[in-house]
């Protein structure tokens, strides 16, 4: 299906509610026809289910560098040598701007993953970031709340969709609304999201599961129904920032080289779950192993190296940079900052910023992406269930 014309293009600014079309326009399925492509299949999740030929186009598309990236000299690629891979002094600059953050020391890292089901992770890279502070967890609802309480901000799930952006769609099809997990009670093939996602009116941070839902008993758990400038929204207003993602995958690393997991390479040392992720079938029966089924409270599981939680699973958390698959072919060595324009070969013509670090759904069945190395992507005006966001700060100035 197409999505509407103004969502079109790789604007920095958010289309009013294309968030909605995907899901909004499915119900005048007479319109638009077969699946909506939406969103964040970035979402990450479609990976496990990926068909060759899809591979192949993402593949293919990567061999285009953006033209804002072209004349870019491209960072070291990987070799056998650990040597250049350091950590700088953990020695905190000053006390932290709150007591929520920690102090990521900066250093140079291999970025990026080898796996072959990554691609757009590939080639593992050098690159070397300053330190900043890091919030320890996702923002938590009742973070979420505070900010809130004292602007009025509304998020994008909580705004009248405006009619005339999509002609032809009833009325009654335009209330306010988000993407919830919805899975079905039999087995179903992976090929097609729409199967466990559900358009539900009403759905947003304050109701995750819709109208009748509530966070009363869940101020702990991460914010989610997020769309992009929410979370930028949030940050501005807590004197922090979204991090880059090299940013975050420097601190999701936690000090170790190219390791497979945020926490090292075994997927379970001495037997203890790492990370709030998906057991059993998908998307039909999560046996909540680890001891949560869905979204578990924050910092439940052991920190990484850096004193961060959750920086596997749980929610996919927002990042500042465009998502372009290519982009690791020429990213800059030193703080890059993520190419100047969004592209997406699934969904080529809406915007995406990239994700990181997986959610409560990914398994080993299906998208795997809470690996550390692997990347998401979601369009800026999509929120749903599993996706939060976690802040950073820069130093204060010396002197
Ligand atoms: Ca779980
Ligand atoms: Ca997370």
């Amino acid at each position: 299906m197409s999505k509407p014309s103004k969502t079109r293009g790789v604007a920095p600014a958010r289309s009013a509610d294309g968030r909605a079309a995907f899901w909004i326009v499915p119900l005048a399925a007479a319109v638009l026809g077969a699946a909506a492509l939406w969103f964040s299949r970035g979402e990450a999740e479609e990976s496990e289910s990926e068909s060759e030929s899809d591979r192949t186009r993402t593949q293919a598309a990567a061999l285009a560098p953006s033209a804002s990236d072209r004349d870019t000299p491209p960072a070291p690629k990987a070799s056998n040598s650990a040597a250049s891979h350091q950590i700088n002094d953990l020695t905190p600059p000053g006390p932290p701007p709150d007591e929520g953050m920690v102090w990521i020391p900066g250093g140079t890292y291999w970025m990026g993953s080898d796996d072959p089901q990554f691609p757009d992770a590939q080639p593992v890279h050098l690159v070397t970031v300053d330190g900043f502070w890091m919030d320890r967890t996702e923002v938590t609802n009742a973070q979420f709340q505070e900010f809130v309480d004292a602007t009025g901000y509304k998020t994008v799930a909580e705004r009248p969709i405006n009619p005339a952006d999509y002609p032809g769609v009833a009325p009654e099809n335009l209330s306010p609304g988000s993407i919830v997990f919805n899975p079905p009670d039999h087995p179903v093939s992976l090929d097609n999201h729409l199967q466990w996602w559900a358009w539900k009116p009403g759905a947003n941070w304050r109701h995750p599961e819709g109208p009748g839902s509530s966070i009363a008993d869940r101020m702990d758990h991460p914010v989610v129904h997020i769309c992009f400038e929410d979370a930028v929204a949030y940050a501005e207003w807590a004197g922090k920032r979204l991090p880059t993602e090299a940013e975050w995958e420097f601190a999701a690393r936690g000090g170790l080289d190219r390791a497979t997991y945020s926490w090292g390479n075994e997927r379970h040392p001495d037997g203890q779950p790492m990370v709030n992720n998906w057991q059993g079938p998908f998307p039909t029966g999560d046996t909540g192993e680890d001891g949560f089924v869905g979204i578990a409270p924050v910092a439940q599981f052991p920190p990484n190296g850096f004193g961060l939680f959750d920086m596997a699973g749980n929610v996919w958390e927002w990042c500042a940079d465009w998502y372009r698959p290519d982009y690791y072919r020429s990213s800059p060595q030193d703080n890059p900052t993520g190419p100047s324009d969004s592209f997406d070969p699934a969904e080529p013509g809406i915007p995406k910023r990239v994700q990181r670090g997986g959610s409560f759904l990914c398994s080993d069945l299906y998208c795997v992406r809470y690996r550390v190395g692997s990347r998401g992507k979601g369009a800026v005006d999509s929120g749903s269930q599993h996706i939060g966001f976690r802040c950073v700060a820069d130093p204060a100035p010396a002197g």
